[in-house]
């Protein structure tokens, strides 16, 4: 059993409701009382796309499927909530990102682990450390030492209880 984390993000048709269902998928391939949601956060866009703000969250859980395994049941998460690949960094319904698969470190054509942009993007970090602020990824630099005051600036933490 391995403890993974997820990276969550949606900006079209009720995000919150996007990640709201997700985490009710998510919760299928947790193992029993595994699952932990950060808090959902409003992001303004990363990229140069002119898109809506995003919601964005992190959770946590521990699993028994294999790294690729895992991959395909989140792309079939995201394929159930009508997400359409189209332009990079556009728009989407669901994203979800696998950041960490233990301490694994993956380079497959389809997976690599940890999520290449992890480190500089706040609306990963900011959540990431609501439900692990101990965290010390697989390169040994821990969590703490890339947030900064203004990665906790650029989010605005949205109340709501899950
Ligand atoms: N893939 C490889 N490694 C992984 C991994 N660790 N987790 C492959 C998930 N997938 C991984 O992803 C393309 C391919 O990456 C997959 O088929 C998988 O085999 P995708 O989800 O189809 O494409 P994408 O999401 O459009 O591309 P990318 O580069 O993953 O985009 P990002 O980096 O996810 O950025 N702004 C804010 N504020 N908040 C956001 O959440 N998200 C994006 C998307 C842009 N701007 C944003 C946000
Ligand atoms: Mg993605």
């Amino acid at each position: 059993m391995t403890q993974v984390f997820v990276a969550l993000g949606a900006n079209l048709e009720d995000p919150k409701a996007q990640l709201d269902n997700a985490v009710t998928a998510l919760s299928a391939l947790a193992e029993q009382d595994s699952l932990k949601v950060s808090p959902y956060y409003c992001s303004t866009p990363m990229g140069d796309v002119v898109q809506p703000d995003y919601i964005n969250a992190v959770a946590s859980f521990n699993t028994k499927l294999r790294p690729l395994a895992l991959l395909d049941a989140l792309q079939q998460i995201e394929n159930t909530q009508g997400r359409v690949r189209k332009e990079r960094w556009g728009p989407r319904t669901l994203d979800l990102d696998l950041l960490l698969y233990g301490d694994e470190i993956i380079d497959e054509p389809r997976l690599k682990v940890p999520h290449y942009g992890m480190k500089e993007r706040s609306f990963v970090l900011v959540p990431l450390s609501a439900i692990a602020p101990d965290l010390v990824l697989p390169c040994k630099t821990t969590l703490r030492s890339l947030i900064s005051d203004k990665f906790l600036a650029e989010l605005q933490r949205l109340d709501n209880d899950h």
